[in-house]
């Protein structure tokens, strides 16, 4: 199927994408990679009278160290992300993750704030940025806004954006000493939409578990540091509370035991990373 008609805008700078945003109000939509927002226009599940490409603003085309977190511009395509020199030390859970995300040509196109603004409760950028505790930073003609990861998703593909907004660039934490990162996944096929995604950050006093792919967004639990024991009574209580329910990929019956069995190695590898 093909879109139904639309206007395309390509914005000299970031003031006019801005505008573009504000003049066509709830009509118009963001294009970054278009990975995602192009099928389902094609599929007609989106219409949009007008598409604001951003992905050629150079001036949103960045990785800075910012205190405790880096901050990455909405032009700034995954894989550039993923070739940062300085990610395996400053961000280990995203090294983790980020191969896990498409393929290589899906992420030399696709952006990161373009995932994070997606929010598809399976991606691995929400999950990580939600398991991290950071930030999105929302921009409009009128203001400028800073929002926690928990309150940015608060759904399936629906996050706390208005119409006016461009997610400028989002803060991912920086790692913390003698803490532990790990990332897993199940899907069907290499590239493939997770099933069940498991991120966890482990230190000496807690543990962080968040899960994506179950729920309707990224679910975080944090206890102190569990017994064995203990721990697969968590894990069972947190597969239960998530709710998964059956589809075409798998039963809610699987999505829980992802959920333990995933659970649980995540942690024990973050724990084998945290001294
Ligand atoms: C074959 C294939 C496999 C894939 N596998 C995975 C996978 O395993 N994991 C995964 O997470 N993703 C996967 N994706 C999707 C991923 O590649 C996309 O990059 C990502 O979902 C969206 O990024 P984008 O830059 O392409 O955004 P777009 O498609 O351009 O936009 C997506 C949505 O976000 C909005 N948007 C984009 N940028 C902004 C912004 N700065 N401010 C406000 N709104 C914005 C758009 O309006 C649109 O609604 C896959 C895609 C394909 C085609």
């Amino acid at each position: 199927m093909k879109p139904r008609p639309f206007t395309y805008v390509s914005p000299a700078n970031l003031d006019e994408a801005l505008q573009a945003l504000e003049r066509y109000r709830d009509n118009a939509r963001v294009i970054a990679g278009g990975l995602s927002l192009v099928p389902m226009m094609n599929f007609r599940l989106i219409e949009a009278k007008a598409l604001v490409d951003i992905s050629r603003l150079e001036a949103l085309a960045y990785i800075r160290e910012d205190g405790d977190s880096i901050e990455i511009g909405a032009a700034t395509t995954q894989a550039e992300l993923m070739a940062w020199p300085k990610l395996a030390d400053t961000v280990p859970l995203l090294t983790a993750a980020m191969v896990h995300i498409g393929h290589l040509q899906t992420r030399s196109r696709g952006t990161v704030c373009g995932s994070i603004a997606h929010s598809d409760p399976s991606s691995e950028l929400p999950l990580c940025l939600a398991t991290l505790g950071g930030s999105v930073v929302l921009q409009s003609t009128r203001t400028k806004r800073v929002l926690p990861a928990s309150e940015f998703q608060s759904g399936m593909l629906t996050t706390a954006r208005n119409f006016d907004e461009l997610v400028v660039a989002v803060r991912f934490p920086k790692r913390k000493p003698r803490t532990g990162y790990a990332f897993t996944e199940m899907t069907q096929r290499h590239g493939d939409f997770a099933i069940c995604a498991a991120a966890a950050i482990v230190s000496g006093e807690s543990v962080r578990l968040g899960i994506g792919g179950v729920a309707d967004k990224p679910t975080i639990r944090d206890w102190p540091k569990l017994q064995t024991a203990e721990m697969d009574d968590a894990l069972n209580d947190f597969a239960w509370d998530l709710g998964g329910s059956d589809d075409q990929h798998a039963t809610a019956a699987y999505r829980r035991d992802l959920v333990r069995r995933l659970g649980r190695k995540v942690i024990e590898e973050a724990a084998q990373c945290s001294n």
